[in-house]
Order: structure tokens, then sequence, then C-alpha cells
């Protein structure tokens, strides 16, 4: 049964997270963070631990710990740092963005398979996809460049791990809460074969 499994408020943006472990793990490899940032803005990131199990758990939470610590670095630095910590484990993929509410940009850049998405809050903008580096972090990390792109208020950014099916529909979301969404996604789009995990951030505190 899928779980909504946090609501709340960091800096600029409200945020949600649903999902589940793979049945009959009793722990997921699949986890996330969102943390303030110094400068008033916030930082997103979702990791999936290689494989499913308690060894694809203990690498996410490295991970996670990891980002948690450099959470004022660039993008490149926090995948890098997470790319270090990660040796000798089964390795992890993530994604990472960084929220800025002061410069109403968000900078953005995953290593692996978790995808990340931006629904715009006003449809004549599009949406967009984010470029994902081939790699895996604590194995082999590519020549990483974040890209930067405009946030306007009531963007949600959405990021999910691979047991979410990729051609997820977001239809009708584009106003609806980070929880509505997140839980949307996963009970519609939810792969039965891995973990599963979505982080939707709504980007509420920026200045235009
Ligand atoms: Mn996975």
């Amino acid at each position: 049964m899928t779980q909504l499994l946090q609501a709340a408020r960091a800096g600029p943006i409200e945020f949600a997270f649903a999902g589940d472990p793979l049945e009959g793990e009793t722990v997921s490899g699949d986890l996330g963070m969102v943390r303030p940032a110094a400068n008033g803005g916030a930082v997103i990131g979702l990791v999936d631990g290689i494989g499913h199990g308690p060894l694809a758990a203990e690498a996410a939470k490295i991970a996670v710990i990891t980002l948690e610590h450099h959470v004022n670095a660039t993008i490149e630095s926090m995948l890098k740092y997470c790319h270090t910590a990660l040796k000798g484990t089964r390795g992890a993929v993530l994604t990472v963005a960084a929220i800025d509410s002061q410069s109403g940009t968000m900078t953005w850049l995953g290593v692996g398979n978790v995808e990340g998405r931006l629904l715009r809050a006003d449809r004549l903008r599009s949406s967009e996809h984010m470029l994902l580096a081939a790699g895996i972090a604590g194995c082999g990390l590519p020549a990483l460049r974040a890209s930067r792109i405009p946030i306007f208020p009531g963007d949600v950014v959405i990021l999910a791990t691979d047991g979410i099916d990729r051609q997820y529909d977001t239809t009708g979301c584009a106003n609806k809460s980070p929880a509505y969404i997140a839980n949307h996604i996963v009970n519609r789009y939810r792969k039965l074969t891995d973990d599963a995990l979505v982080l939707v951030a709504r980007c509420c505190g920026i200045k235009r």
C-alpha cells in the first residue's frame, strides 16, 4: 500500500514524499532529503541505492546524510562528495536540485536515472525534463555539469526513482498540493518490481 511519507515546508518550498519499498522488503533503498539553504533557498534530493533491501538502503542513507551535510555546496560538489562517501558500498543513483528563491532559478543534475521534471504553474510555459548523466555514485562518476533554469511562483519540481513508470502523466496536477501529486503518481504509476519514491516540491516563495 502506498504511503504518504511526509508533507511539510522548508524555506521557499512546500513538499511531499510518497512511496514504499518493494513488496517483501522491510526497508526501502529509495530515500530523499529536503533542506533549507543558507541563501534562503532549498535543496532537494532523491536517491536510489542500487538494487533493493538493506544494502541498498544503507547506500541511500549514506548519500542522503552526505547531501544534508553539504547543502550549501554546488550541485556538482554535492554529487562528488556522495561519490566519495559511497565508495565501498553498492553505490547509488541520485538527483539533486537547488532552488534559489533570490534569483528565481533552479540548478539541477542527476547521476543515473532518478528522473526530474518541472511542471509549470503557468500552462503557457512548457514543462521541462532534467538532463541525466550516466553513471553510479560510488562506482563511476561522469563529468558533471548542472543546468540552471528560471523558475516562477507555483512551479512544481518532481523527482521520481525508476520504481515509477517513466510515462507518468501529471495532467491536471499543476495546481494541486504536493501531497496530492505525490500520491497520484505513486498510486497510478508505481511498478511492482522495485522500491518506489516520489518527491514533489512546489516553489512558493520565489521572488519575481
Ligand atoms: Mn530502483
